[in-house]
């Protein structure tokens, strides 16, 4: 069988829960807007679905939801270059993701640890949702037959399953229609830690706040969680190698590289044998200066909601346009009958 060029396109998403974090600021939508404009196609989502995996009050849903709108957008996605809707605007994602539960094995998803993270001690009281999560997220992905997928370290374990089950769809079928998709994990800011603990990863859903920087902070409060972020009593190594062993010194070298946009490397020949009373002060002045413009547009952008429901409307109907057709392929490659 003559194997069939997939034409280069991204896809991306996150969820609607809480503010964004800084995380996921580092992690995915700046390397987003770098590869919006990098000249290959580029469709982001707010995945809505993904969210209700665990519990989210309605009222809460509808806001977080133009809230990540509006920090794509004033991150510098711009809704005419780039696909930008919500999930659930989009059938065919739901539609192919129950062709995908049935192609994904029990034991695949037996494998996901962020499963065996969100459930927790109570298993049997998680949703059956967040159990085929990967699932869909895989139909996400392979709706547009994305061929690139910019994300934070710890998705990688989901992107392995997405091209799992692209592979076994496609050899089931005899057919090479799914792209086995590239994960695009990249950076020094793949996985940004926790502030209260650098073995922990920075997360919208931790209890404290104060272990994450929020978009939406104000500048007093990320310079008060900068100088509140756990640190060791030792000063700054010149090099990478006197970071072994010091999470929480790593981390905030990381963020401060990946703010300035340079490596760890050249940091740390700057910063090298200054004490953190005097790092921390720098990192706060560097993380207001590039994220409260972010926080001023998104807060000027939520001023008008209708004009963000009629941006996600618009580009859930370009999303449509792409995903609906290989749907329907889909449905055919399985042998469901359609109308003509
Ligand atoms: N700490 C992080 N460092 C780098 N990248 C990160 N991402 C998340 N946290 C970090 C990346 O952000 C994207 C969107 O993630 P998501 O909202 O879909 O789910 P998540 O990975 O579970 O993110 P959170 O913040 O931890 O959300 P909650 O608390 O709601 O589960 C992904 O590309 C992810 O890798």
């Amino acid at each position: 069988m003559a194997e069939v060029v997939h034409t280069p396109r991204v896809f991306s998403g996150i969820q609607p829960t809480n503010h964004l974090q800084l995380g996921n600021y580092l992690g995915a939508v700046k390397r987003f807007v770098e590869m919006q404009n990098s000249g290959i196609e580029t469709v982001y989502c707010i995945v809505d679905l993904h969210a209700i995996t665990v519990w989210q009050d309605p009222a809460d849903l509808r806001v977080a939801t133009r809230e990540l709108a509006a920090s794509y957008i004033a991150s510098g996605l711009d809704p005419e270059k780039s696909i930008l809707f919500n999930q659930s605007q989009v059938p065919a994602h739901t539609q192919l993701a129950w062709i995908f539960n049935c192609v994904a094995r029990m034991g695949w998803l037996n494998r996901m640890t962020q499963f065996k993270d969100k459930a927790g001690k109570n298993r049997e009281n998680a949703s059956t949702g967040l159990f085929v999560y990967p699932n869909l997220m895989a139909a996400d992905i392979l709706v547009y037959h994305a061929t690139h997928v910019p994300v934070g370290e710890d998705q990688k374990q989901h992107l392995e399953l997405t091209r799992d089950i692209a592979a076994k769809f496609n050899n089931d079928f005899g057919v090479d229609f799914f792209p086995i998709t590239e994960p695009v994990i990249e950076g020094v800011a793949t996985r940004v830690m926790s502030l209260r603990d650098g073995t922990k990863k920075m997360s919208k859903s931790d209890p404290s706040d104060m272990s994450r920087i929020n978009m939406t902070d104000d500048a007093d409060t990320i310079a008060k969680k900068i100088r509140k972020a756990k640190t060791d009593p030792d000063a700054l190594p010149s090099e990478a190698e006197g970071l072994e062993g010091r999470p929480e010194a790593r981390n905030l070298v990381n963020i401060y590289a990946a703010l300035a946009e340079t490596t760890m490397e050249s940091v740390l020949s700057d910063v090298g044998g200054k004490q953190f009373a005097e790092f921390k002060p720098m990192l706060a002045e560097l993380a207001v200066e590039k994220l409260a413009p972010i926080s001023l547009e998104m807060a000027r952008l939520m001023e008008a909601p209708d004009e963000i429901d009629r941006i996600l409307g618009r580009g859930a109907e370009r999303a449509n346009a792409i995903a609906q057709p290989i749907l329907e392929q889909t449905y055919d490659i399985v042998g469901m009958i359609r109308s003509r």
